[in-house]
């Protein structure tokens, strides 16, 4: 591919949204053409199962399974429609989410076991993996308290706290084994956090910049 595809992943509230905005302009000041996305979405059809994925469904139970193939169904329509077509033009990708998302959410939380999501992401991804990960890592009672100032919640959301535990503790251990993830503590003051996703931002820019020439 010939542009590069960014995930930014992490709990709510562990200040994702503000981590694109810089990346975002530190690429564009290097030359190259950006567009972010979001998951689940970024697609009209994968759009449709974002609302659907969010919202309660009062006395209907949502399955775990359901849950799992939906976030599938919309990275499939995402990385067909979007991101593959865009990085195969030269346009870097920065994600609002991606597959370690369901890793961390669907297999650490609400704990669906490896060998059920493998089929899943091979399916969906046949092997495409981002080119460089960054995980806000937040404790859960921080980012939520965080993400639960701005008001309504959805229904993941207003999972327990134990539930978020148990996706921090797969995303650490996902980072872990992931040569090209990288943690950003986000405890930190703000402009500490804005240092160190500037600071990994420059070091993979310039990385690129010596193995294409
Ligand atoms: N989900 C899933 O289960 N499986 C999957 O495969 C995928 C997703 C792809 C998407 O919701 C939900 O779907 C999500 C996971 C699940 N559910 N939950 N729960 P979303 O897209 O609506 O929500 P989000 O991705 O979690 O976004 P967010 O809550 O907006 O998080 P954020 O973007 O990281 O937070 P932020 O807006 O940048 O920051 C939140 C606030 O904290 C803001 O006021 C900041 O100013 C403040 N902040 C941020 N950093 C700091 C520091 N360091 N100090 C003080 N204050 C800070």
């Amino acid at each position: 591919m010939l542009g590069k595809f960014i995930a930014i992943e992490g709990l709510e509230g562990a200040g994702k949204s503000t981590a694109i905005d810089i990346i975002k302009s530190k690429i564009e000041a290097a030359g190259h053409k950006v567009i972010c996305t979001r998951e689940p979405g970024g697609t009209p059809m994968a759009e449709a199962i974002r609302a659907c994925v969010k919202q309660p469904w009062q006395d209907e139970k949502v399955t775990v399974e359901a849950e799992l193939l939906l976030m599938y169904a919309a990275r499939a329509q995402l990385i067909a429609n979007v991101i593959k077509p865009n990085l195969e033009a030269g346009t870097w990708v920065i994600a609002d989410r991606h597959d370690m998302s369901s890793q961390a959410y669907q297999g650490g939380g609400r704990q669906i076991p490896t060998d059920v999501m493998e089929p899943l992401r091979s399916i969906t991804l046949k092997g495409f993996t981002p080119d460089l990960t960054l995980y806000m890592d937040v404790e859960p009672s921080v980012g939520l308290q965080r993400a639960r100032g701005r008001g309504e919640l959805d229904r993941i959301e207003i999972e327990d706290i134990s539930f978020f535990e148990r996706t921090r503790a797969r995303y650490l251990q996902l980072c872990q084994d992931n040569p090209k993830a990288k943690i950003i503590d986000t405890m930190q003051d703000m402009p500490l956090v804005h240092r160190d996703v500037e600071q990994s931002i420059k070091d993979y820019l310039q990385y690129v910049a010596q193995v294409t020439c």
